[in-house]
């Protein structure tokens, strides 16, 4: 289906957000209300509140997705891309002044500003819930109010929760549906109960002076305002998923971590479950959906999660995790046959793009695309973009939603609602130098340690400095709901609750040579990491004692068909270099002395041990 290009997007590049007033939907679709009475009567004061011209009570069900597809696309909020090529795929342009998580719009509102800690904004919950109230005051005049049930975690999971998100936006409420088991079986699971999410989204004018995305974790509550962008408005992701999350995990004793799930199955079927935690854009989706190279035959990695995983004791003293998600929000440049095929499988179908560049026959393209780039296109502003152009045709955060049941390497644990036992979780970065290539902890708390002082060189999922070093803890610098040395101290009191704990390993893919080349060639082939890893867990491999944890034996590191990599290079991505460290503890001292007030005193040890030891 050839697209037409002379239409309202090109000639205004900026694609409407809002949808307007739905035209009227046939049969009971959007007033299927649930019986469920705390929610009813939160609806009601929040519509009192917004002022909506009506208000849309989404089922989740396939007839109404067709339906707010058809209205998206007729206001402008979609574009239908080549069906042919890319059978119900969308695309989507946001407003060029809100294209990426907002870190200092983002608050933690919980009564005392110790609770929230250094590492977060923080305003008192009465003064912020009165700044949002007023800004929320009739926000929906003209518009309408979707109502938004969903389930985080597979159906019927101990550890699976609802929200419900209220928004004005129609891609919130079509990409939620992507991203979360959305619908009726949300209500199903919250019975009859008080014990549901309540987020608030409204776009307001779009405005980022009066963009702010608040946290009242004592309330369970989230409200986000004045953005329309993934991160900052699918409310059950980095909101409810990580930073409320986080906040209930304390209290209730489990974890919610940045970390993709996998699984790893050998040869003769024996599977290892692990969780890793990478800071936003290092490579998290193309690690959960590894290919094994040529040399590893029979080896087998399958995805449970990309993003973020809720990990839980269970009755057998195992760590278990469930992946509350269904769908990937993925960063679209840099993905290509050879980065990530299952990711390309997994977008070719029922995907919404937003922000990559569109080519003229209704396809799309982004910088690291395997097609060339094209002659001309437009790019993500629904600029004319040709090869010449300076700036990129993508946006470096531009993203795909896409389902998870379309990637080929789902993991059949993906839906089971008791989880997977976890073997090892995997701390890592992206470090040009000091940081070798893998290293496993000595125990439970120097783990703590190498996932509380890692760092990372910034990418463009947030706005900011891209390319300069920040500590980002466990990865969870931007989604800890609260102060971040007392998430230490709960990651140190879970060893005591976990009787068979995960082993904890560091992992750097990044580290360059003199050269300036990446010393390790990544992706697939960091399968060889992950096999020793998975050696480790079961006992199969020693490993040598360095002052910065367990390293690899050469002879035991699989380098079968890895051409032409020598003793020496592998002795380069694992060397300790004793300068290098010794910058490293300063640097790691900026951190700690932010967190002095309440960080325990463990890590403190650990870093005297680090020291005496180097
Ligand atoms: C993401 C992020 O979008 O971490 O997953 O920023
Ligand atoms: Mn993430």
């Amino acid at each position: 289906m050839p697209l037409v290009l002379g239409n309202a997007q090109t000639q205004n590049p900026i694609m409407k957000n809002a949808a307007s007033a739905l035209r009227n939907p046939p049969g009971n679709l959007g007033r299927r209300r649930p019986s469920n009475e705390k929610v009813l009567s939160w609806i009601e004061q929040t519509a009192e509140l917004c002022e909506p011209d009506q208000i849309f009570w989404c089922d989740g069900s396939d007839e109404e997705n067709a339906f707010l597809v058809e209205q998206a696309v007729a206001d402008g909020v979609l574009l239908k891309l080549n069906q042919e090529k890319l059978p119900g795929c969308y695309y989507h342009r946001s407003n060029p002044n809100d294209v990426a998580r907002v870190e200092q719009c983002t608050f933690i509102c919980t009564p005392t500003e110790d609770e929230a800690g250094p590492t977060n904004n923080w305003a008192p919950p009465a003064e912020m819930y009165a700044k949002l109230h007023g800004m929320l005051e009739g926000s929906m005049r003209g518009r309408t109010m979707f109502v938004v049930p969903y389930l985080m975690g597979p159906k019927g999971s101990p550890l699976s929760k609802v929200g419900i998100e209220i928004t004005d936006s129609i891609y919130v409420v079509l990409n939620m549906r992507i991203m979360t088991r959305m619908g009726r079986i949300a209500y199903e699971h919250l019975a009859d109960s008080d014990d549901f999410n309540r987020g608030t989204h409204s776009m307001l004018d779009l405005n980022p002076e009066r963009r702010f995305i608040c946290h009242f974790p004592q309330d369970n509550t989230i409200i986000s305002v004045g953005s329309g962008y993934g991160g900052n408005v699918l409310l059950g992701k980095k909101c409810l998923a990580l930073r409320i999350g986080s906040y209930l995990g304390r209290t209730q004793h489990w974890l919610a971590e940045h970390m993709l799930l996998l699984c790893v199955e050998s040869p003769k079927g024996e599977k290892t479950y692990v969780a890793a935690a990478f800071p936003s854009a290092c490579g998290k989706t193309n690690f959960a959906m590894l290919i094994p190279p040529p040399a590893f035959e029979g080896w087998k990695v399958t995805t449970i999660g990309d993003d973020i995983a809720w990990m839980k004791p269970g009755p057998d003293g195992r760590l278990y995790a469930i992946n509350p998600e269904t769908g990937y929000f993925g960063v679209a440049p840099g993905t290509n046959r050879k980065t990530n095929p299952n990711a390309m499988d997994t977008i070719s179908r029922n995907t919404i793009y937003t922000n990559v560049a569109l080519k003229h026959d209704g396809t799309v393209w982004w910088e690291g695309h395997d097609d060339a780039p094209p002659a001309e296109c437009l790019d993500w502003r629904g600029n004319k973009w040709t090869p010449d152009s300076k700036e990129p045709a993508a946006h470096p955060n531009s993203r795909f939603t896409a389902p998870m049941r379309n990637n080929p390497a789902l993991a059949e644990e993906a839906d089971d609602p008791r989880g997977v036992p976890i073997s090892a979780i995997i701390f890592g970065g992206r470090r040009a130098t000091t940081m070798p290539l893998v290293a496993q902890a000595f125990n439970w708390s120097h783990g703590v340690f190498l996932g509380a002082t890692m760092g990372s060189e910034m990418t463009a999922a947030a706005v900011g400095g891209a390319g300069q070093v920040r500590r980002d803890p466990m990865a969870m610098l931007p989604f800890c709901g609260y102060n971040m040395s007392m998430y230490f101290r709960h990651w140190l009191s879970m060893r005591k609750r976990i009787k068979h704990p995960p082993l904890i390993f560091k992992v750097n893919w990044f580290r360059k040579g003199a050269d300036g080349k990446f010393l390790w060639p990544g992706y697939g082939e960091n399968m060889r990491v992950l096999k020793w890893i998975v050696d480790r867990c079961s006992g199969h491999v020693a490993a040598e004692e360095t002052s910065v944890g367990w390293s690899p034996l050469f002879e035991q590191f699989d380098t079968r068909g890895l051409d032409g990599f020598t003793r020496e290079q592998f002795d380069e991505l694992q060397k300790i270099d004793r300068s290098e460290w010794m910058r490293e503890l300063l640097l790691q001292d900026e951190l700690f002395f932010k967190l002095y007030e309440f960080l325990p005193k463990e890590l403190v040890f650990q870093r005297e041990l680090l020291m005496s030891r180097l």
